[in-house]
């Protein structure tokens, strides 16, 4: 599914902005569906509240109940169309609402999602109307169960000694704040009736003899014998090559390659375009951003364009204070200046999908993106349930068709800490990684294990072993002295097992920012240095040989369910959720700067061909 671009066949009207909003809070939840809400304007079934599109409803308000509201959710606005888009293909796109959505469009259904954190789309030509307003309604769940990704349950309050009749709680298998709402971009875009529906480009690189392939396949619906041009521009918008086929190979000579940042090469990540024209851009027009690399994973490294690549970086999430997981330009644009400032050159998106906007910024700037589904939290009484298999399976084809254009993106991550050590989550897992493979065989595949090597059932199927890993905090609290030793003999029997690289895909230590105490305490800004300090010890003893990355549990402090280990959510950033830095910012800034000039991370700037 193409990111909706605007040119000279496409136009796109944004409904971003303020929508009417009313949670469903009776009893069964079901009463906007049984009185019809979808049917009229929403203000008109009852109290509706001013609601920002995108966002998250839950931080917006000053109610409790909106807060940690579990149901339907429904927003709805008015918007017009000119009838000069009449005989246009108009789409209406959702970039991703939280968790399972039903859209209606003057009453009728338009398209439902299941799924809190990818795009979809539908044709709604014969809804339009064109002569006065249209209401755009959406119905939207955030109920997580033992079928949702992540999943979670229901746990009915039977007991009326205790709880009210019909009491009942969301149990999370997640550590953060399960947010909802419209969260990214709703838009109502064009195309011509023939149209350019998908794309898929993939690279390879010939170092020795300085020439790259780009290989591409194009999608048309419509009209099949439309005349078709391709052509490959550089920076400066300057043809290399160009095509009249809708699939083939660009070969291109003397390539400048994407490759993640450096800091002192000066050399930002490069990305050529593929312009994709029907009918010699009369009919449709599409440009994508096309990065030339290739990832490969042998027994002990991590190559991007055959050079060890070391990712130095962190684990982020999507998460805000007031618009919680709503797409937020400016925050979007803090995070990167400050994964830069830290001198960061990776990072996976802990624990689902992020927004597209935030990719464009990793293909962009050069940062080495592990894409992670929201595959996060599943337990052995999970494994065995088909309908959530056949649902990440789902979710790992929409990702693989959201995001395998991207440069940026070097490796799927298609769970993160499941029951990997019991025996049904290997069927499971052979599935779903399979299937992953399958559908991309120019990418490793992974998850994050926090089993250990003598019970991890799953790791057999990695490219690139990834391990948690909170030695000095949940074991041993309070003991940093023991860090290093565990670390060692920990790697030391992954390898006599696996003969893969290793990635220490999560450690860390909670911290609450301005809290000091020598000699260090958990919590204090003096621990959480203190443990870093000892893992790095630790992973400098591997670096160059079979470790592959270190990721920081975590960018920044995010919000949980309250729970009594969780101080208004975890703590464990090295900044703030403000994004200002704790004490630990500045040992990592050190580390990470001075990585971008050791031999250990590959010398990119002798690499550039
Ligand atoms: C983990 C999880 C992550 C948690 C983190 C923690 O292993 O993957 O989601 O937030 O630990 O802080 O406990």
């Amino acid at each position: 599914m193409l990111y909706p671009r605007s040119s000279e066949g496409r136009q796109i009207q944004s409904f971003d902005g303020i929508w009417n909003f009313r949670i469903d809070d009776s009893p069964t939840r079901n009463e906007g569906f049984d009185q019809k809400w979808y049917s009229r304007p929403l203000s008109t079934t009852g109290a509706v509240i001013p609601m920002a599109v995108p966002s998250s409803y839950n931080d917006v308000t000053e109610d409790k109940n909106i807060r940690d509201f579990v149901g339907w959710a429904w927003y709805d606005r008015e918007f017009f169309v000119t009838k000069e888009w009449q005989s246009r293909r108009l789409v209406l796109r959702f970039d991703s609402a939280h968790y399972y959505c039903i859209v209606y469009l003057n009453g009728k259904e338009a398209v439902r999602h299941n799924g809190g954190h990818l795009p979809f789309e539908a044709e709604v030509n014969n809804m339009i109307n064109f002569d006065g307003p249209n209401n755009l309604t959406v119905a939207l769940n955030n109920t997580l169960s033992p079928t949702t990704l992540p999943p979670g349950t229901i746990s009915y309050k039977a007991d009326t000694s205790k709880y009210p009749e019909g009491y009942f709680v969301q149990n999370l298998q997640m550590d953060f704040f399960n947010y909802a709402g419209i969260h990214r971009h709703v838009r109502l875009y064009t195309t011509p009736t023939t149209y350019i529906d998908d794309i898929t480009v993939t690279t390879t690189v010939d170092i020795g003899s300085n020439v790259a392939y780009v290989y591409y396949d194009i999608q048309i619906i419509g009209n099949q014998a439309v005349g078709l041009t391709v052509e490959l521009l550089d920076r400066e918008g300057v043809i290399i090559q160009g095509a009249p086929t809708s699939n083939g190979t660009l070969k291109v000579m003397n390539p400048t390659l994407w490759w993640p940042y450096t800091m002192n090469s000066g050399i930002p990540a490069y990305l050529y375009t593929l312009k994709v024209m029907l009918d010699g851009s009369v009919i449709d027009v599409y440009r994508l951003p096309v990065g030339i690399r290739v990832v490969n994973v042998t027994s002990e490294k991590f190559l991007i364009n055959n050079t060890p690549f070391y990712c130095h970086g962190v684990d982020k999430h999507e998460d805000s204070d007031i618009r919680g997981k709503g797409l937020d330009y400016a925050l979007i644009a803090k995070d990167f200046n400050m994964l830069k400032w830290l001198g960061v050159n990776c990072f996976r998106t802990s624990h689902y999908p992020y927004a597209e906007e935030i990719l464009d910024q990793a293909d962009q700037q050069g940062i080495v993106v592990i894409d992670e589904s929201p595959g996060v939290g599943i337990k052995s009484f999970n494994f065995d349930n088909q309908d959530l298999l056949n649902h990440h399976l789902e979710v790992m084809s929409e990702m693989y068709r959201r995001d395998k254009n991207r440069p940026s993106v070097c490796m799927w991550s298609v769970a993160n800490e499941p029951d990997s050590d019991s025996a049904n989550s290997v069927n499971y897992f052979k599935s779903v990684i399979g299937h992953t493979k399958q559908l991309d065989p120019t990418r490793p595949v992974s998850f994050t294990s926090d089993r250990d090597y003598y019970n991890d059932k799953c790791v057999q199927f990695v490219d690139v072993i990834m391990i948690n890993r909170y030695y000095g905090w949940y074991s041993d609290t309070g003991h940093t002295e023991v860090i290093q030793r565990q670390i060692n003999t920990n790697f030391m029997e992954w390898r006599k097992l696996y003969n893969k690289p290793l990635l220490v895909s999560e450690f860390g230590a909670g911290t609450v920012v301005g809290l000091h105490m020598q000699p260090s305490v958990a919590f204090t800004e003096e621990y959480q240095i203190e443990v870093l300090s000892q893992y790095h010890q630790a992973f400098d003893q591997h670096i160059g040989q079979f470790l592959v990355g270190e990721l920081i549990w975590n960018f920044a402090d995010f919000m949980t369910a309250q729970n009594p280990t969780r101080v208004v959510g975890n703590k464990k950033g090295i900044l703030t959720r403000q994004r200002q830095p704790k004490a630990a910012a500045q040992l990592v800034r050190k580390r990470y700067n001075s990585m971008f000039n050791s031999s250990f991370n590959g010398d990119h700037r002798l690499c550039y061909l």
